[in-house]
């Protein structure tokens, strides 16, 4: 029995790799240094992983930036408009192709499944000529080889990296609107089959290649691929043997075609929702003289293993395979390094808790328990039961108040009492705004000023007197500058916020907080998800201080600016210890208060934002509906409670709506804002041609960039807007909250903003 893992967190114990590629950029550190502090984090975390008992370990996968992008690289496939800097200087040109130029744009960037890690969209067309560059594959492999370990490199499988792909129309001139990478799958194999070649060369005797897009809804067709793709990698003679690895999800109807695959192994998640691969891989026979990786530790969560659990499941899956190897359900690298670095967490909290260190040593545990039985971990087995007693019997996890707050929810708290028609009349005599009115999404520019304040405070060097008179003087500024410029709906700009998760999650009982727990979100960039440990409550109003101040310093009225409960869940680490739906619930009522509390402090428009909506969809088509109801559920559940003369908005990045339409319209939101300057609107167009019956506020000014749009532009863009939308329920606003903006370019941008809105309100006065 061996022990494994798929991936590992590849910045380092004290971020070493951020520090390193951003001072490469930066010009304050050369290639060759960063080449070695890459090698040596590389070697620290085998040697570490291989300390902690596991017995082969993968390579491949410590990129500098993101691995889909490597595999790109690795095949060839650099788009035209990258490769003179490509082939001038790999490294640049490999940043480049992630980051972009002054001249050229970079790869799209999307969600890694339903993770929160983001990776690099290949760029596929009719004319992609693949080619192998195994160079880095096999450099990291020899690294480890070197050391003396067992070292399985691992890929991104073929099938994953065509149907990752999209094509590149625009791009790569020619290409047909209905191109499918897939079509490419002939052309790419030879390119596969020469790397595995260089890497048996080199003397790695398995290969993972990860297809976790099998795990889901696939066409027959696509399923064809599969079985074609490893029928003729299985038919190589000069190759090392193969693993087929999936995670996230159960395998499914991909489950019989990987089994019956001339391949030697396959690693599958036997964790969460992905358990019934327990089943289905019963009723497939198993798979016979072949090896089988178990995913049992889940590599998702932060909760500690339950060891008696998985080697029940173990057990079970020896008598599927002919060989039965232990690891985590999928890499290590969307949990954070390690729990010990968390000084602050109570020690009865902390043991609950595995991040990718614990999870190594639990995988080595249950490796060692299957091989020799349990009276070799006989210690382990009763501290990891000790630990999920002192879980399940904490009064942090169990709340009987929230509890029988939640058990008494109906149906009618989830409703506005009434329907839009009547509430848009209430709140139009009410707000008194004009046609098209103008606002924005909520956070204005976080200076490097707020910054410092914030690391201030934190070091003692001023206290919270001088903190919050800081952030005081900015929301006068913030207030002002609105007034002045004459936007109608306006906010208090978020001076105090550092993050739209952390922030409420630090105010809610039940919340976990670490200090060092960073998980990459794309590229150099991490964050810290807050922890869902226990029943949510809320000890006391989170905003209603500072939206009160800011509402005291002007007529106009002021959005109250909460994150909703999705949200909330998908950009924190969640309990697996009660279904999704109740931990949401629990947020909601927390925020309801919340709601009701701006609302009686006189907030008359409060916006709920639920950017993670549509990210957070389940990746079987048959799931999806469950997770839309209490979704919607819980959203409602937060803002229902409202006289129908307060005005409630939402907002959502992100430009694809399609899957989430009527779950968009199920939120009865009275207002949503929307992505939209870059699509030219194609959002307003999704909503208006699905009846969407309320009012819209499709974005004008792309913030995702530091160019300012002119007036004429954002006046053609309202001008497309209201083709879709009727007057009387269009909004004007940016794409999404101005955090990331300059000052500078953000005052102007506005101005053209109500420029424009002041100029088509003309236009539709002169009819
Ligand atoms: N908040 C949270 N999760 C998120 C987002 C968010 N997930 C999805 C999306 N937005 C991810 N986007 C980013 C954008 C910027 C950064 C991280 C994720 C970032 N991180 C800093 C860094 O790595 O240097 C650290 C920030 C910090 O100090 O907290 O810039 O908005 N919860
Ligand atoms: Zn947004």
């Amino acid at each position: 029995v061996r022990a494994t893992a798929h991936g590992y967190p590849r910045q380092g114990p004290q971020r070493e790799l951020k520090k390193a590629v951003e001072g490469y950029w930066k010009g304050r550190v050369q290639a060759a240094e960063l080449h070695d502090t890459a090698a040596r984090l590389r070697r620290e975390a085998w040697l570490e992983l291989a300390a902690a008992g596991l017995t082969e370990v993968p390579t491949g996968q410590f990129s500098y930036y993101d691995h889909v992008l490597d595999t790109s690289v690795m095949l060839g496939a650099v788009p035209e408009r990258h490769r003179a800097a490509h082939e001038a200087d790999p490294l640049d040109g490999y940043f480049a192709m992630a980051r972009g130029t002054q001249d050229v744009a970079p790869l799209e960037m999307t969600k890694w499944f339903d993770t929160n890690y983001h990776y690099l969209v290949p760029e596929l067309g009719p004319g992609t000529a693949f080619t192998a560059d195994p160079g880095a594959q096999l450099a990291q492999y020899r690294e480890a080889a070197a050391l003396g370990l067992a070292a399985r490199p691992v890929l991104v499988g073929p099938i994953t990296y065509l149907l990752l792909a999209k094509p590149a129309p625009g791009v790569a001139p020619g290409v047909a609107p209905g191109f499918e990478p897939l079509t490419l799958l002939d052309r790419l194999l030879p390119a596969y089959a020469a790397v595995l070649a260089e890497l048996k060369a080199a003397g790695a005797e398995w290969v993972q290649l990860d297809e976790p897009a099998l795990v889901q809804d696939r066409t027959p067709a696509e399923l064809g691929a599969a079985a074609r793709a490893y029928r003729e990698l299985g038919a190589l003679t000069d190759r090392p043997k193969l693993l087929v690895a999936s995670y996230f999800d159960r395998l499914g109807e991909a489950l019989p075609v990987l089994a019956a695959a001339p391949v030697e192994g396959l690693a599958l998640d036997f964790t969460g929702r992905a358990a019934r691969n327990l089943e289905d891989l019963a009723a497939a026979g198993g798979i016979p003289g072949k090896r089988l990786v178990a995913g049992v530790v889940d590599g998702r969560n932060v909760w500690v293993n339950d060891l008696k659990r998985s080697l029940t499941t173990l057990g079970t899956l020896l008598g599927l395979a002919g060989q039965v190897d232990v690891a985590p359900s999928c890499s290590l690298l969307h949990v954070p390094l390690d729990v010990a670095a968390e000084r602050d967490l109570d020690p009865q909290v902390a043991r609950w808790l595995a991040f990718a260190r614990q999870k190594t040593a639990e995988t080595a545990t249950l490796a060692r328990g299957l091989a020799a039985g349990t009276g070799v971990i006989a210690a382990e087995l009763a501290a990891n039961r000790a630990a999920l007693a002192s879980r399940a019997g904490s009064a942090l996890t169990r709340d009987p108040a929230v509890r029988a707050r939640a058990a008494a929810v109906s149906a009618a708290d989830a409703r506005r009492a009434l329907p839009y028609a009547e509430r848009s009349l209430a709140q139009r005599a009410r707000l008194g705004l004009p046609p098209l009115p103008t606002t924005t999404i909520g956070s204005f520019p976080q200076t490097a000023e707020l910054r410092a304040a914030r690391a201030d405070l934190r070091a003692g060097r001023i206290d919270a007197a001088g903190y919050e008179e800081r952030i005081a003087a900015e929301i006068r500024e913030v207030i002002g500058f609105q007034e002045k410029t004459g936007i109608d709906v306006l906010v208090h700009g978020e001076p105090e916020r550092n993050d739209m998760v952390q922030y409420f999650a630090e105010r809610l009982s039940g919340y976990l907080a670490t200090q060092h727990g960073w998980v990459q979100s794309y590229g150099t960039r991490y964050v810290r998800p807050p922890i869902l440990a226990g029943d949510i409550s809320r000890p006391q109003p989170m905003t209603v201080r500072w939206t009160s101040y800011a509402q005291s310093l002007t007529g106009l009225p002021v959005k109250g600016m909460l994150t909703g409960p999705v949200t909330m869940l998908a950009w924190s680490f969640v309990r697996d210890d009660q279904p999704l739906g109740d931990t949401a619930r629990q947020v909601a009522l927390a925020l309801r208060d919340e709601v009701a509390d701006l609302e009686a402090a006189g907030t008359s428009v409060i916006q709920v934002d639920e950017p993670a909506l549509r990210e957070t969809l389940p990746l079987r088509a048959a799931d999806r509906a469950a997770y839309l109801e209490w979704a919607t559920e819980s959203f409602r559940l937060t803002t229902a409670g409202v006289r129908p003369d307060t005005q409630i908005h939402t907002h959502m990045c992100y430009a694809e709506f399609g899957d989430v339409l009527r779950a968009i319209e199920e939120l009865d939101a009275d207002v949503i804002s929307l992505e939209a300057a870059r699509s030219h609107m194609q959002v307003a167009r999704e909503l208006a041609g699905a009846g969407y019956p309320r009012e819209v506020g499709p974005g004008v000014y792309d913030i995702h960039s530091p160019r300012v749009p002119s007036t004429e532009e954002a006046v053609a863009l309202l001008r497309e807007g209201l083709r879709a939308i009727p007057a009387e329920r269009l909004w004007v606003n940016p794409d999404c909250g101005l955090k990331t903006r300059g000052w500078a370019e953000t005052r102007t941008s506005l101005e053209h903003l109500v420029a424009a809105a002041r100029t088509v309100r003309e236009e539709l006065a002169g009819g």
